[in-house]
């Protein structure tokens, strides 16, 4: 009867998903909405090597929640309604996880439990309005090409999934639609036959007309045949099998799936395209016939009136992914954020426009990726080298200094590697190792301005600042800092330093100076640095004014000493580690208690005044 028959698939069966496959379940609720189901064909997933969770899906445009469960024993008792177990389990799993579905009284699969197994290998199938396998039918924009969002009058089934898309195109070309279409796959024992199928559409009245296209290989086609014979399959069939080529070839063929190649006579598609017409399938002469002679019997059909064509109505519009939109180049959306210094979505990832074995090739060095992610540019190989010289000078200086000091304190409190690292980068700054930025600034302006170094030095003096770049704590002429010593050796060689170093001259002069006042007031190195890369930004030939201009206005000459000591701070955390040292804890006698007495607090103390009584 018309309405009591329940086929394999309906509009509100429900189906259970195995595997992590978030794109196919998308694509099946796209279709369901397409279709105008009203409730969506999958229940739940289930994957052993992820715990339960919930997974956020479209329905059309409502974000929905579709439970995914460890144990599918949890997935099938929590949701009773799903009568169908779709897999997408590998070759090595697959077997366990039908087995164990087909202890599920609820799964329709297999002959002597009453089940129905499509595949193993397969895309699956597809019920045009009412429900889609996984990936079948393909795209959104495939499935409505083929009008898949509605039944039509014409079942099909075949081996391949690949030409099941041809059977739907074709068959929605020539016909109301695709009824139902299955693809058996290419298994040399698939889990449902042709027959299986067949018989199925036979027994559904909403069937009227029924498209078998087999293969070469085997002879499942017989089954139909005898069928056909017997008057089982009593519906109009048209029937083709593909690789009649074979025939053509003088080697053996063996053709993509695991069971297209004829072992004998009788399985090659020429004998079985024969035994097919001659049992009253209807057979056309060549595949490019099939659409001609499927039209033809879909118009008789219609003439007998056993198929009345239905109006088209357009299916609903389904919001198209965003991802896909964009890749069609329908959509276009301002960016969260710009980046111009690495790409890595491509297949190689690239610095600054140079990929990275282009950058290894070249042998730039970390002073030459520096180049390219601070500064967007190929620095000059002195330029690089300077750089690494640079990383290396400022590595460590002790653990005294008060970057080290605070890694060293904070390792000690147990934190771990990044938090020892940052409390030391933490003190960085105008008078430790920060100085950097602002002896650029301060020595180039005085320089851009015509101020001799001596007037340099009193105009800093009168406003009561002191020049960035200028005096050490331990260091002084008596006591020369070796580093600064290998920086300015470094500079005026020109073999080594190829360019002009007007800034560096400058900062000569002015050392001279401070330095005739008091002996520790020389060229630092973190002065040294600064003052060598304002030059290489101004003279390498490298940067334009502005650029150079917004180097230095960035901060980012600070960056290098800053990177350079961060060597040395995650060795000390490293060392106090491997040290094993325990809490540290400040000395009494070395820190100095300077109280107020306690009278002084007294006095000191003045009630305050109240203009009226305050309420306590
Ligand atoms: N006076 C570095 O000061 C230090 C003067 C100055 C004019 C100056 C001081 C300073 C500028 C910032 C700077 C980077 C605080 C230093 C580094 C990395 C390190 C560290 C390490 C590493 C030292 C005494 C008298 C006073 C001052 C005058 C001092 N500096 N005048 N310009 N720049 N420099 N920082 O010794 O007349 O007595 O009142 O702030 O470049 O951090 O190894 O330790 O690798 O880890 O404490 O090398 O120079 O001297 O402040 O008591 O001043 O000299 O006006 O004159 P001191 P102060 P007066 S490299």
């Amino acid at each position: 009867k018309l309405n009591s028959f329940r086929g394999l698939f309906e509009t509100d069966t429900k189906a259970i998903i195995w595997g992590q496959q978030a794109k196919a379940i998308q694509g099946m609720l796209d279709f369901d909405f397409v279709c105008r189901r009203d409730s969506p064909s999958v229940v739940a997933s289930t994957y052993p090597f992820t715990g339960d969770n919930k997974q956020k899906f479209y329905f059309g445009q409502k974000e929905i929640l579709i439970p995914a469960y460890k144990s599918m024993a949890k997935a099938f008792a929590t949701h009773p309604e799903a009568s169908i177990m779709i897999t997408f389990a590998s070759m090595r799993s697959v077997f366990e996880t039908v087995l164990e579905a087909l202890e599920f009284p609820q799964i329709k699969i297999a002959h002597d439990r009453g089940v129905t197994l499509i595949g193993p290998a397969t895309v699956g199938g597809i019920k045009p309005g009412a429900f889609k396998i996984g990936n079948t039918g393909g795209m959104m924009d495939n499935i409505l090409a083929s009008k898949l969002y509605r039944p039509g009058s014409v079942a099909y089934v075949s081996r391949s999934g690949g030409m099941s898309n041809e059977l739907n195109n074709i068959i929605s070309q020539n016909t109301d639609g695709v009824y139902e279409g299955i693809a058996i796959g290419g298994d040399r024992y698939p889990g449902s036959t042709y027959t299986d199928h067949i018989i199925r559409y036979q027994n559904d009245n909403r069937v009227k007309m029924i498209v078998l296209l087999g293969e070469v290989g085997g002879v499942e086609e017989y089954k139909i045949v005898e069928l056909l014979k017997q008057k089982k399959v009593t519906k109009p069939l048209v029937a083709w099998c593909i690789g009649t080529c074979a025939d053509h070839i003088t080697s053996e063929v063996q053709f993509g799936h695991a069971g297209a190649s004829a072992n004998a006579l009788g399985e090659t598609a020429a004998c079985k395209n024969a035994a097919l017409r001659a049992s009253g399938a209807l057979v056309p002469p060549s595949f490019d016939d099939l659409g001609k002679t499927i039209r033809q019997v879909y118009d008789n059909l219609v003439d007998q009136k056993v198929i009345v064509p239905q109006p088209e109505i357009p299916p609903p519009a389904v919001p198209m992914d965003y991802a896909w939109a964009r890749e069609l180049g329908l959509i276009r959306k301002p960016a969260s954020f710009m980046t111009s210094i690495c790409d890595e979505r491509g297949e190689e990832l690239n610095y600054a426009g140079v990929p990275i074995t282009k950058v290894l090739e070249s042998d730039m060095g970390i002073g030459g990726v520096l180049g390219l992610l601070w500064f967007q540019k190929r620095l000059p190989p002195h330029a690089n080298k300077f750089i690494e010289i640079c990383l290396m000078l400022t590595a460590d200086h002790g653990p005294a200094v008060s970057g080290a000091h605070n890694t060293i304190v904070c390792a000690r409190a147990g934190k771990d590697l990044i938090s020892s690292l940052t409390s030391g980068l933490l003190t960085i700054g105008d008078r430790f190792g920060g100085a950097l930025d602002g002896a650029a600034r301060q020595f180039s302006e005085a320089f851009d301005q015509g101020w001799s170094a001596n007037q340099f030095v009193s105009e800093m003096r009168k406003k009561g600042k002191h020049i960035m770049g200028i005096g050490h704590r331990v260091k002084s002429i008596n006591n020369p800092d070796k580093r600064v010593e290998i920086l300015k050796k470094f500079a005026m060689d020109k073999n080594e330093f190829a360019q002009e170093t007007p800034l560096f001259e400058y900062a000569l002069e002015v050392e001279k100076i401070t330095t005739a006042k008091k002996p520790n007031l020389i060229l630092n190195v973190d002065g040294a640095i600064a003052i060598l890369f304002v030059d290489i930004l101004r003279h390498s030939g490298m940067f334009t004014k502005a650029e150079a201009e917004e180097t230095i206005e960035v901060g980012s000459l600070n960056g290098l000493f800053v990177l350079g000591r961060s060597i040395g701070f995650i060795g000390h955390y490293l060392d106090q580690s491997r040290l094993k040292q325990g809490l540290y804890r400040h000395p009494w006698d070395d820190i100095s208690y300077i109280m107020p007495e306690i009278n002084e607090v007294a006095i000191s103390f003045r009630p305050p005044k109240f203009d009226c009584i305050p309420i306590i």
